[in-house]
């Protein structure tokens, strides 16, 4: 038996119930949007659709991808995720002992293209191939996960476990309904998952020792939202449109939430604690998101005017990088470099002519 939790069900009810009340109505209505420099992403809580394997496989086992898709309309640093799947009745939630994310792009990103040719299209699929940068996997540390029980007996109408084909015979109907305890898993990234803006798909993978995690669908997709796909090893590099392509039931999503903060400048560091906007690509920052370029500008120093000389800009850069170098953001021979760069330079010499000025920094 479904019971209601959801935030949405108590809302609705309470519209009802005091649907006269116009002031309520249109608080409801006018809740104010997210603060600015935060990022949340949620396809809703399980549907009672389908359950389809996501599963880090044990030793003589294939893996099994489930993944849905979200969008990032600014860089982003994805700090937590949530998802909620089936376990085997009666399985504890301390069954669960390994926990994997990946992040994918939509194809033909990071994909062979002209694809196989052995699924039915590859459009609006996830790509061949994850972006590296975002995987995070807890046998490593580099994510933590907090498994809850949120119902010990909820039932899905079908299943996708097994029945994964290449074209023409992906059309299997699914694989019938199943019962089982459903469980939500937060997980928190170490470190969070930085993304520019773009259209990703989210893949998370479970191992448990008490059998298969189904990924739990959650409502149909409305444009740009795209359906689930899924693949397993046999099936890859190619992925499958669960609903459309296996069990013909037509589009779904998958349960999950996203949270993060945007980070404008992509240094690694969220807006709401950055002091350095604009920090160029790949330049290292400290944890005002400064670069040492920021903190000591060739044009003159942060507090305003311009250096006396240029023995006081090569100095600061000296005492900066000093700071970087103990903070062990950068090493000792890097420093050496950026010195000994910051003694050639022009900075806080006079201008003499067309090239004194500003020499070699923006
Ligand atoms: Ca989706
Ligand atoms: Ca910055």
């Amino acid at each position: 038996m479904k019971t209601p939790r959801t935030h949405r069900a108590p809302l609705t009810l309470l519209a009802v119930i005091l649907s006269f009340s116009l002031i309520l109505t249109a608080l409801l209505a006018s809740a104010p949007p997210a603060a600015a420099g935060t990022f949340s992403f949620s396809t809703g809580d399980p549907d009672g659709l389908i359950g389809t394997l996501s599963r880090v496989p044990a030793a003589g086992q294939i893996q099994t991808e489930t993944a849905d898709d979200f969008i990032l309309t600014e860089p982003t640093l994805i700090t937590q995720a949530t998802f909620t799947g089936l376990l085997p009745s009666g399985a504890p939630v301390s069954s669960i002992t390994n926990v994997e994310v990946e992040v994918y792009r939509v194809f033909p990103n990071d994909s062979a293209n002209p694809p196989s040719g052995n699924v039915p299209t590859r459009d609006n699929s996830p790509a061949d191939k994850e972006v590296d940068s975002a995987t995070r996997d807890s046998s490593n540390g580099s994510l933590t996960f907090d498994p809850v029980l949120v119902n010990s007996s909820f039932a899905v109408g079908n299943s996708v476990v097994n029945g994964i084909n290449k074209s023409p015979n992906q059309l299997t109907g699914g694989e019938g309904p199943v019962t089982g305890a459903e469980v939500t898993i937060t997980v928190t990234f170490n470190p969070p998952i930085l993304l520019p803006a773009d259209h990703y798909f989210f893949r998370p993978e479970v191992f448990s020792t008490s059998g298969d995690f189904l990924w739990l669908s959650a409502g149909t997709p409305v444009a740009p939202d795209l359906q689930s796909w899924i693949r397993n090893d046999n099936l890859a590099p190619d992925w499958l449109r669960i609903g459309t392509d296996i069990t013909g039931q037509g589009p779904f999503n998958a349960s999950f939430s996203l949270s993060g903060e945007t980070d404008a400048d992509a240094d690694g560091v969220p807006d709401s604690l950055d002091q350095c906007a604009d920090t160029p690509a790949d330049a290292v920052v400290n944890a005002n998101g400064c670069s040492i370029d920021q903190l000591v500008p060739c044009e003159g120093p942060i507090s305003g005017g311009t250096w006396k000389n240029h023995g006081q800009y090569v100095s600061a850069v000296a005492h900066v990088s000093k700071t970087f170098r103990r903070q062990g953001l950068i090493s000792g021979r890097e420093r050496g470099h950026i010195v000994s760069t910051a003694a050639r330079s022009d900075c806080g010499k006079k201008a003499k002519g067309p090239h004194g000025h500003g020499h070699g920094h923006h």
